[in-house]
């Protein structure tokens, strides 16, 4: 079968140069949850995600004597879980040539906004890796190979709205994000911070557990497909309240395959149900806004700038992000 890495790479690479890239986190609104295959990391389902502007991660890679994998500022063990995956992620690049470098990674995403960084983290790295090899991918090469490092990755290329096509091939060649030109000013997300401690298992684990347990989960991947083309039409047509319900009930979906799994899986806490509840009150007495929770208990509103006060008077502590107010 192809090797994704022997087909867009040359066989050897140069000697690495500095280089420092950006990339945005994002929030999927059609999720992805659940794989067709382990190794080449290939979901069963596309997804829609909206990127987070300049909450992220920069990567700068340098020449160096031998691996070195820095995090915020503080140099790692090299068996760290962290530097383990970066210099794993390296070597697939690398292909068995010494050509050792220093990976310096800085989260622009507060660590108390309790959201993953491994999406902007392979994206950002992954950049970087292209500016120091001089390889110059074009973006879809550099999103398709990013997947072997996160699936969520593959979103973190773009601004704004991207979807992650499943593919067809089984070498996954075509299994890459795209962006969906559809720039929306008015759209707004609140992060609401609901934990932000560790999480009890890993997406990767969690979406195993549940593929190969749950009895919700059969249905999930065509539901999950055709949400995700249902929840971009709505974009392109700028239908909030049809994408925000969609949204909203395709998330729950994911977190119902879950909890039906044996044993029951579920990244949800007490707080994010008060979340759901003041939510749905509001929603009840007006307020067009819309969650989204991923693997882990925080919860992430939707709305339209002209919901923000309200959003805020019922979330203080909520952090707003203008997902197409971003200026480099
Ligand atoms: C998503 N999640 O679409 C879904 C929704 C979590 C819930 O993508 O195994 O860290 O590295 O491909 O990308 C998180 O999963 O998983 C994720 P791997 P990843 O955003």
């Amino acid at each position: 079968m192809t090797d994704a890495f022997d087909a867009v790479l040359p066989a050897q690479l140069p000697a690495p140069q500095e280089a420092t890239a950006y990339a945005p986190s994002n929030i999927a609104l059609s999720k992805y949850w659940g794989k067709r295959d382990a190794g080449l990391n290939l979901p069963l389902n596309s997804s829609l995600s909206i990127s987070l502007a300049e909450w992220g991660t920069t990567t700068t890679i340098l020449p160096a004597d031998r691996d070195e994998v820095s995090l915020n500022g503080e140099v790692l063990d090299p068996a760290s879980s962290f530097a383990t995956k970066v210099v794993a992620y390296l070597d697939r690049f690398r292909r068995g040539q010494t050509l050792p470098v220093r990976v310096e990674t800085v989260n622009t995403i507060p660590t108390a906004a309790g959201l993953a960084s491994s999406a902007s983290g392979f994206a950002a790295l992954t950049k970087a890796i292209d500016g120091a090899f001089a390889l110059s991918l074009p973006e879809a090469q550099q999103s398709m190979l990013s997947r072997y490092g996160s699936g969520s990755a593959t979103r973190s290329f773009w601004h704004g709205f991207v979807r992650w096509d499943r593919g067809a091939d089984p070498a996954g060649m075509d299994s890459f994000a795209v962006p969906v030109e559809a720039p929306w000013l008015d759209f707004r997300i609140a992060l609401i911070k609901v934990d932000t401690g560790p999480k009890a298992q890993s997406s990767r684990d969690g979406m195993g557990h549940t593929v190969a347990t749950s009895p919700l989960f059969p249905p999930w991947p065509d539901r999950a497909e055709a949400d995700c083309a249902a929840i971009e039409a709505a974009v392109r047509a700028q239908d909030f309240a049809t994408l925000g319900a969609l949204a909203e009930a395709n998330a729950l979906a994911m977190h119902a395959t879950m909890m039906a799994a044996r044993p029951a899986l579920t990244y949800l806490k007490a707080g994010s149900w008060q979340v759901l509840e003041a939510l749905w009150q509001a929603r009840a007495e007006g307020l067009e806004a819309y969650a989204t929770m991923d693997a882990g208990a925080n919860v992430k509103l939707i709305f339209l700038k002209e919901a923000g006060a309200d959003v805020r008077r019922l979330f203080p502590a909520a952090e707003i992000i203008d997902p197409f107010g971003y200026s480099p």
